[in-house]
């Protein structure tokens, strides 16, 4: 059994951090205009870190028109440039550091209480799956937000392909561990590898979404290539990046920052204005890329799709 210690530093902030989004923008609208992927969002885009992913020849993918927003997406580059990602450091400016991770070849695991257990090549998953493009809101726990386009494939499709059995009722999610091209991951006060954790009925949910791509390319590394998930309605420490491994189990995940502070970031982990964190509030949200603020929705404006999940939980620590 380890014992976690850590210095509070490492404990992810709010807004006491300073932003570094020096935004760069680089407009030539013109260069995408063909495409049809941001037409109408006004962005000029570029890519950060541009570079030959063999996936990118199936991007971009059709957009769901299911899934429109309330607000102008947030520009690529203040986006790639302000992340977490701690296996390349506890800080925002992770993204030159985190181009050093390798993602081919690259499997999932996919194991546990299931039917049809096995190791998925990822060139195989982009085959296999109907790709395609969702625009989310993005809130993390730390009170900023965002607003992008994702590609990859709903979630449902993922526990279909590995057929749970009746006893499972989670499913749990592991990060790639490699210290070696991630140096966060030599700080040992950290429960390595990254661990993330949600229901099969939340997994089931329309709205769980795993990406493989964002603004209409694979994903940058340092979004979480080559594939992650992404739960809008929860805080983002929900949306795991880089998964090397899902299983399926009758047992509720403990995830790496609930293990870390499990009095500051639960299981559940839903977006609520008036539950603040124990630290900071959590009635707005700073939007990334821009100087506004916004009021912080119930379940991040995903009330209508996901609430249901949560009735008869008054017993459960649903927002945080
Ligand atoms: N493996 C891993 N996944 C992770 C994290 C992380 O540090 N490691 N950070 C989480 C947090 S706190 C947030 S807000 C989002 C950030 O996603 P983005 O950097 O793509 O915006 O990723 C989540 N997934
Ligand atoms: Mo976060």
């Amino acid at each position: 059994m380890n014992i976690i210690r850590k210095p509070s530093w490492a404990i992810p902030e709010s807004e006491a951090t300073p932003e570094h989004v020096f935004l760069n923008r680089r407009t030539f609208l013109a260069g995408i205009a063909g495409t049809g992927v941001l037409l109408g969002s006004g962005l000029g885009m570029r890519p950060a870190f541009a570079e030959t992913d063999p996936s990118a020849g199936l991007y971009p993918v059709e957009r769901n028109p299911a899934f429109t927003l309330d607000r102008d997406l947030t520009e690529e580059d203040a986006a790639s440039t302000y992340n977490n990602f701690y296996e390349f450091g506890s800080h925002k400016q992770i993204a030159p550091l985190a181009q050093k991770l390798p993602i081919r070849p690259w499997t999932v695991t996919i194991d546990g209480l299931v039917d049809n257990p096995q190791v998925l090549d990822i060139d195989d998953i982009l085959a296999k799956m109907p790709l395609e493009e969702r625009l989310y809101r993005h809130r993390c726990v730390e009170a900023w937000a965002m607003a992008v386009p994702w590609s990859g494939f709903q979630m449902s499709e993922l526990v279909k392909l590995a057929s749970p059995k009746p006893e499972a009722k989670y499913v749990r999610f592991e990060t790639f561990l490699d210290p070696s091209v991630a140096s966060g991951q030599k700080q040992s006060w950290y429960p390595w590898p990254y661990v993330e954790g949600m229901t099969i009925d939340e997994a089931n949910n329309e709205l769980a979404f795993v990406a493989t791509g964002i603004y209409g390319k694979p994903l940058a590394k340092q979004f979480g290539a080559p594939i992650r998930m992404v739960m809008p309605w929860k805080y983002g420490f929900k949306s795991i990046k880089s998964i090397v491994r899902v299983s399926f189990t009758d047992q509720r995940p403990v995830s790496f920052w609930e293990e870390i502070q499990g009095k500051e970031y639960g299981f559940w982990a839903n977006v609520n204005p008036s539950v603040p964190h124990p630290r900071w509030s959590q009635a707005s949200e700073r939007l990334l890329g821009t100087d506004q603020r916004r009021n912080t929705m119930l379940y991040n404006g995903y009330e209508e799709q996901v609430a249901h999940l949560y009735k008869d939980m008054e017993g459960e620590l649903l927002f945080m």
